[in-house]
């Protein structure tokens, strides 16, 4: 049994799945370079960096850039990636994940949104959430991208919580080894084979209870 006083979410893949948007503005990118990727390596892009998933994506397609056209092709991806996400509505909220959010704060659980996105304040808005969780922290005020713990430590301190006292909800193996860098518990979101060092695996916030929550 534990005391849980936080959970910390992850917001691509947990709360909604932006990764489709992601793959599309990436795919348009790399096809404009004259090469493409697969959405098995697409895959390998989930809870990466913004900056990191160029340099991958370019490595794939055995392109070379220098660092003022790398960031140069970043924007374009992200303003194509910006104008699919203004069409976001709460109907593309993952199932479980609101009413999980509800149960946190009724049972008194403090809540944080821990997210590498840039664009995760955009992201809440359209899917009308940000008022369900006490802090934010995204990809704009954390400087080292999971699997260091920065960005859950930070969430961490906000909620004025300890880092042992707080749940991770992560889809992305960085993310899970991220929590577990911070020391704290970790609920993955998806295959118990690829996530295999979460203390849990669910397929979905809808799988999730405080019951299972008071048992981590
Ligand atoms: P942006 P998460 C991550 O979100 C995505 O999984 C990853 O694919 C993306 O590259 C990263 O955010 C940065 O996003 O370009 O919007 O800053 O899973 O950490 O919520
Ligand atoms: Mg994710």
């Amino acid at each position: 049994m534990s005391n849980i006083k936080a959970c910390i979410f992850d917001l691509d893949g947990v709360i909604v799945d932006t990764a489709v948007y992601h793959y599309k503005a990436w795919k348009r990118l790399a096809n404009e370079l004259g090469f493409d990727f697969t959405e098995e390596d697409n895959e390998k892009l989930k809870g990466v960096s913004r900056v990191r998933s160029l340099q991958l994506i370019l490595q794939w397609g055995g392109v070379t850039k220098t660092e003022a056209e790398q960031e140069e092709l970043a924007t374009t991806k992200n303003d194509w990636y910006v104008e699919m996400i203004s069409h976001m509505t709460p109907a593309e909220i993952l199932p479980g994940a609101k009413e999980f959010l509800l149960a946190c704060r009724a049972a008194e659980i403090k809540t944080a949104l821990g997210s590498a996105s840039k664009n995760s304040m955009t992201i809440l808005d359209k899917i009308n959430l940000t008022p369900l969780f006490d802090t934010i922290v995204d990809g704009n005020m954390v400087s080292k991208p999971k699997p260091d713990p920065e960005v859950f430590l930070k969430g961490a301190e906000l909620l004025n919580v300890a880092a042992s006292d707080c749940v991770v909800f992560e889809d992305a193996i960085a993310g899970v080894e991220a929590a577990i860098n911070g020391r704290m518990k970790v609920v993955g979101i998806g295959s118990p084979q690829v996530l295999i060092n979460a203390d849990l695996v669910v397929n979905g916030l809808n799988e999730m209870t405080l019951e299972k929550l008071k048992n981590l």
